[in-house]
């Protein structure tokens, strides 16, 4: 895989190096005092080739829509979803996968998912109360001392060989990932009673594993989460942080456990707690499992009064729902018959969008993929939402780590954009 890798991104990689020689010069489009001033939104800015968003139709990974992918990805069960290792494979090497090549990348996966006792350690150092998703980040960090991309620099490895031992780290750190999240979770919630990874299955189904969860549902439910959540294209907080800590030549752990303190963010991953959050606040303040519509929009009027956003509501790139939304409601009309929780996040689908539009200055009154994930993990049965956000991140590091490979191979440079005071801009808007 690794070779293939290779072969593929070499090709890249020379077209990377030769445009920025011949083409330096060439003019891209004009940048906006607005779109500074509204966090750099438009601005063709970035290079990445693992996915690419639109904002009418969504995403698409090398090409691929969700649906289609959800068709032509290699599958263990012909009735469940695809393993996300077909994708991570068709990220680094932009091809579908025959299942072969996918149970292989699964099986290397296996072999690499040694996780050292001193993370074990550095979780257990940490307080309850510490958020899942420090004790993730820290985590992380903490198995830098297998990093190796920082053993390689330090032997005066060549440059042109760091996308090597970057994609070592990248392959790792995916590897161990499940281990470290399930490890968090049993801790948290299940009284420290671990649970052992078990090789012969596939990396999303031993998450569910050894968070304590076997169900064939629930392997279904988990192979699709870590599908849609893998990667947003470049500029997402959590994929533009590894980007720009990699640019520096941080090793691969450090640059995904500061990923990971992005992903935490409200606007960003932590919206997938604060939605179901929410929907709780609203059931008890309500004091009814099944509000009207009109009770539903009064509340989320409240909401906005109180200079609050809705969370699952809303996207800096898309301007309609957010596929990702589609995929999990199709999953749930499938498998699932009257569920509270689903249900809402229905009945939030037909009465938020109204609201959300008659405010004026909400560029997208659409779902996003936050506003249904919740519902689905709490109806299997995955009750403690302030995990939710580490689910997330397991699965963005397909996209994120396959893209800062990417990065080594391309030969990119830091990243050092300019700044100026406020004076500057307003010079430039007013003159003097
Ligand atoms: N509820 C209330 N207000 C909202 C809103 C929402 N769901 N979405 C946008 N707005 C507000 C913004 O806060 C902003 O207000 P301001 O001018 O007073 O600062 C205004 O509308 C314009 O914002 P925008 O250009 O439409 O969006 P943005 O690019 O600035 O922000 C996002 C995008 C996602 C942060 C925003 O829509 C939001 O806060 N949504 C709720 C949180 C959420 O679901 N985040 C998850 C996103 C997906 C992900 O990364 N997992």
């Amino acid at each position: 895989i690794k070779y293939r890798f290779y072969q593929k991104a070499n090709k890249c990689a020379k077209e990377f190096q030769r445009l920025k020689k011949e083409h330096a010069d060439v003019v891209l489009g004009e940048v906006t005092l607005g779109q500074v001033l509204t966090g750099m939104k438009g601005i063709p800015l970035l290079v990445t080739d693992t996915s690419k968003l639109d904002p009418a139709e969504g995403i698409r990974f090398k090409g691929y829509t969700i649906p289609e992918l959800q068709e032509k990805l290699p599958k263990i069960n012909p009735d469940g979803e695809p393993i996300p290792e077909g994708l991570l494979y068709l990220m680094l090497i932009g091809e579908i996968p025959s299942q072969e090549d996918a149970l292989n990348l699964s099986r290397d996966l296996a072999t690499r998912a040694h996780v050292p006792q001193h993370t074990f350690d550095v979780i257990d150092a940490m307080p309850k109360t510490s958020k899942p998703m420090t004790q993730f980040s820290a985590a992380i960090l903490s198995m830098a001392t297998e990093s190796s991309f920082q053993k390689a620099y330090r032997a005066g490895v060549n440059k042109k060989y760091y996308w090597d031992a970057t994609y070592e780290d990248a392959m790792n750190l995916i590897a161990r990932l499940p281990r470290v999240a399930a490890y968090i979770y049993r801790r948290q919630f299940h009284n420290s009673k671990h649970i052992e990874p078990n090789p012969h299955l596939d990396w999303a189904g031993n998450l569910a594993h050894m968070m304590g969860f076997d169900s064939e549902d629930i392997r279904r439910l988990f192979r699709l989460y870590m599908i849609i959540h893998a990667d947003h294209e470049g500029g997402n907080v959590s994929a533009h942080t590894a980007h720009l800590v990699g640019s520096a030549l941080s090793n691969p752990y450090y640059c995904y456990a500061a990923a990971m303190t992005g992903l935490a963010g409200p606007l960003h991953g932590l919206a997938n707690q604060d939605v179901i959050f929410w929907m709780f606040e609203m059931l008890e303040e309500l004091d009814t499992d099944t509000p009207t519509d009109e009770q539903v929009a009064e509340y989320c009027k409240k909401t906005l009064e109180d200079g609050r956003v809705i969370p699952g509501y809303g996207h800096a790139v898309l301007r309609k729902t957010d596929p990702r939304f589609t995929a999990q409601e199709e999953f749930a009309n499938k498998y699932i018959k009257d569920d509270k929780m689903v249900n809402l996040a229905n009945q939030l689908y037909r009465v938020v969008p109204p609201i959300l539009g008659s405010v004026g200055k909400i560029k997208n009154p659409w779902p996003n993929v936050d506003a249904y994930s919740g519902s689905l993990l709490y109806h299997y049965g995955i009750k403690e939402y302030s995990f939710y956000t580490v689910m997330f991140g397991v699965s963005r590091a397909l996209g994120v780590l396959a893209s800062l490979v990417n990065d080594r191979i391309y030969g990119m440079p830091i990243e050092r954009p300019t700044s100026h005071p406020l004076s500057w801009f307003k010079e430039q808007a007013e003159g003097k």
